[in-house]
């Protein structure tokens, strides 16, 4: 059901969140129009993902339920996973630098990918149309 080519339409609070995560305003600026596309490939358990934006390009593979290391467009690494709850995926990610965590959710509604985040107290949702 996740699988497919998705491109951000809209994005809420993101700008608030980003400053949350202790980004500087000019990279803020920027990841405003990152232009983010994620192809999912989901089989079973497994998932394969490419993420594509202004600032790169990344392949990244996990497995429901078993913690994987990845690092966000600005460089911060985190650890963590995904699980589905229903038809939820529930991401749980931990920063490497300060063992802060943040959370995140990929759910379909309207036919439209939403993904929630939330760090520290401060929540966000980007909104992704299929290709
Ligand atoms: C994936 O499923 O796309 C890879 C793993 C995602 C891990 C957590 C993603 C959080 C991204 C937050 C970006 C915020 C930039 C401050």
């Amino acid at each position: 059901a996740f699988n497919g080519t998705w491109k951000v339409d809209r994005s809420e609070n993101y700008d608030k969140f980003m400053e949350q995560m202790g980004i500087n305003v000019v990279k803020r600026k920027l990841a405003e129009h990152d232009n983010l596309k994620v192809i999912i490939e989901q089989n079973g358990d497994k998932f394969h993902i490419k993420e594509s934006s202004t600032f790169r390009t990344k392949d990244i593979d996990f497995t429901l339920g078993v913690q994987f290391d990845y690092t966000l467009a600005d460089g911060t690494e985190v650890s963590g996973t995904w699980e589905m709850e229903g038809d939820v995926l529930k991401g749980k990610f931990a920063r490497k630098d300060n063992s802060k965590v943040l959370t995140t959710t990929r759910s379909l509604v309207g036919g439209e990918l939403v993904q929630c985040y939330n760090y520290e107290g401060v929540d966000a949702k980007r909104i992704f149309k299929k290709q």
